[in-house]
C-alpha cells in the first residue's frame, strides 16, 4: 500500500526545523482492546500557518456517564473547548461525535482523553483523522474589517493582497497607498483635495502639495464646508492629518468634520502635507485657492493726463497706461512719447514715476497761466466763458474740467518747470 505523506517544512529563525503534518490519526490507548483505567493522554495537533484542522471520528466508544463526568474525551483549541464527549450514542447529558466534523479556528487543536478507575465493560475508545484545509482569509471575516484594503485573494495555505489601478500595495502587504506627492500648483488660483475627494481617501499615503507664486503674491485658501478626516475625541489628529506650511507659519493640523475655512497667508510658497494611516473610511478635504498681489499706490490723477484703466486698487501685475490730453506732450525723464505703462511690481511699487502732461508751445502755456490767475472758479464753471484759446484746448475733455485738469493748472501756475 502506498503511503502518501503530505507535509510542509517551515523554518524557523534558529535553524531549527519542525515538521508540520498535513493529516494523521489517533487513537485511544490500547485500541483495538480496551483501554486502560486512570490514564491522561493529550494528543496536540498542528498544521502549518493558513490552515486549519478538522477532526472526524470514525470510531468512539468510551463509558457513557452523567455529564461525561467518568470517561471522556475533550477538544480544544486556543484554550476553547470545542467538544466534549462520552458514552455510545447520545443523550440528554452526554454527547457522542456521530458524523460530527469538529473544526479548529486555526492552525492547532488538542485532543484530550481521560479515563477513570474503572473499564469494566472493556470500552473500545476511539479513532479520529484529522486533516488540513485552508483558510479563505478573503471571506471569512464576519464584521471584521477585510484583511485587504482593495482586493483579497485566496490560496491554498495563504492569501494575498491587491490594489486598483493607479495604487499600490504598501510594505504592510495590506493597504493600498498612492503616489500624491510632488504636485506643484504654480497658477494664481486652483483647487486641490484629496484623492478621489469626496470619496474615501487612500490609506497609509502621504501627499505633498506645493503652492508656488511668485514673489509679491501672498496665497488665500478657501475650504471646502465638507471636510472629513479621522480624528480621535481627546488626543489631537493621531491617525490622519492636514498641515499647511507658508513661510514662517504652519496652520493645522486639521482633522475632524470641521472644515479650517478661509486662511489668508502673507506667502507665495504654502506647502500641503496631508497625512493617513492605514484604517479607516474618511471622505477628505477640498480647498480653492486664490492670490492676491502686493498693493501698490493708486496713482494720483495727473493734470492733462488719461489714465487707464481707473481701478480703487492697483496690485502686483497690474498696469496702468498714461497718455495726454491733445495738445499735450507726454514727457518723462527728459523726453517724450504717445504713452506710458507702468506695472505695479511685487514689493508693491510702481515700474517708475508716473508722466507729466505739458502743453505743446510756450504762448499756451502763457495762456492758460494767465486765465487760471483769474480764479479756479472761471475755469472749472461753464457759464463763465474763458479766453478761447485756452477753452479751445479744454473743450476736449467735454463738458467741463476733470479734477487732474484743475490740479493741473496749480502745478503750472506755480511749478519752476513750466514758468509763468
Ligand atoms: C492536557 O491538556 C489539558 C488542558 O488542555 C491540561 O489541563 C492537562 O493537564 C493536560 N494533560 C496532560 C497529561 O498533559
Ligand atoms: C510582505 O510580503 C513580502 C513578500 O510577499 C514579504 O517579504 C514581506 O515580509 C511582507 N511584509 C509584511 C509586513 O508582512
Ligand atoms: C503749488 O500750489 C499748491 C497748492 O496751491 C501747493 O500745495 C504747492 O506746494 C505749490 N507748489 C509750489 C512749487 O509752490
Ligand atoms: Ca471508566
Ligand atoms: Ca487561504
Ligand atoms: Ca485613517
Amino acid at each position: 500500500m502506498r503511503v502518501f505523506l503530505l507535509s510542509l517544512l517551515v523554518r524557523f529563525g534558529c535553524g531549527a526545523e519542525l515538521q508540520l503534518e498535513m493529516y494523521g490519526s489517533l487513537e485511544s490507548p490500547n485500541f483495538p482492546d480496551p483501554y486502560p483505567t486512570d490514564t491522561k493522554q493529550n494528543w496536540t495537533l498542528s498544521v502549518p500557518d493558513g490552515f486549519r484542522i478538522t477532526l472526524f471520528f470514525s470510531h468512539f466508544d468510551l463509558e457513557p456517564s452523567y455529564l461525561c463526568e467518568y470517561d471522556f474525551v475533550k477538544v480544544e483549541a486556543d484554550g476553547e473547548a470545542l467538544a466534549f464527549f462520552c458514552g455510545r450514542e447520545e443523550t440528554d447529558t452526554e454527547a457522542v461525535p456521530a458524523q460530527r466534523v469538529i473544526t479548529s479556528p486555526r492552525n492547532s487543536l488538542t485532543v484530550q482523553f481521560v479515563s477513570d478507575f474503572s473499564n469494566e465493560e472493556r470500552f473500545s475508545g476511539f479513532v479520529a483523522h484529522y486533516s488540513a484545509v485552508d483558510i479563505d482569509e478573503c471571506s471569512e471575516r464576519g464584521d471584521e474589517e477585510p484583511l485587504c484594503d482593495h482586493f483579497c485573494h485566496n490560496f491554498i495555505g495563504g492569501y494575498y493582497c491587491s490594489c486598483r489601478y493607479g495604487y499600490q500595495l504598501h510594505t504592510d502587504n495590506h493597504t493600498c497607498r498612492v503616489d500624491c506627492s510632488g504636485a506643484v500648483f504654480r497658477e494664481r488660483s486652483g483647487i486641490l483635495s484629496s484623492v478621489n475627494f469626496p470619496g474615501p481617501y487612500p490609506k497609509s499615503s502621504d501627499c505633498w502639495y506645493r503652492i508656488e507664486l511668485e514673489a509679491g503674491f501672498r496665497v488665500h485658501m478657501n475650504f471646502d464646508p465638507r471636510f472629513d478626516v479621522e480624528s480621535h475625541p481627546d488626543i489631537s489628529c493621531p491617525y490622519d492629518h492636514l498641515k499647511i506650511q507658508a513661510g514662517s507659519r504652519e496652520f493645522g493640523p486639521f482633522c475632524g468634520d470641521r472644515s479650517p475655512g478661509i486662511i489668508r497667508t502673507d506667502s507665495n510658497i504654502v506647502s500641503i502635507r496631508f497625512h493617513s494611516d492605514d484604517s479607516g473610511e474618511n471622505l477628505g478635504w477640498s480647498l480653492s485657492y486664490t492670490a492676491t498681489g502686493s498693493q501698490c499706490p493708486v496713482p494720483e490723477a495727473l493734470p492733462n493726463a488719461v489714465m487707464v484703466p481707473i481701478q480703487s486698487e492697483y496690485s502686483f501685475k497690474d498696469h496702468v497706461v498714461f497718455s495726454c490730453q491733445p495738445g499735450f506732450l507726454l514727457v518723462q525723464d527728459g523726453g517724450t512719447s504717445d504713452r506710458l505703462q507702468l506695472e505695479c511690481q511685487a514689493d508693491g511699487s510702481w515700474s517708475g514715476r508716473p508722466p507729466r502732461c505739458d502743453i505743446t508751445s510756450r504762448w499756451q502755456q502763457r495762456l492758460l497761466s494767465a486765465v487760471w490767475k483769474s480764479g479756479p472758479d472761471s475755469a472749472v464753471s461753464p457759464s463763465k466763458p474763458v479766453p478761447l484759446p485756452v477753452f479751445f484746448q479744454l473743450t476736449e475733455s467735454k463738458g467741463g474740467l476733470k479734477r487732474g485738469q484743475l490740479a493741473g493748472m496749480e502745478e503750472h501756475q506755480n511749478g519752476s518747470e513750466v514758468g509763468a
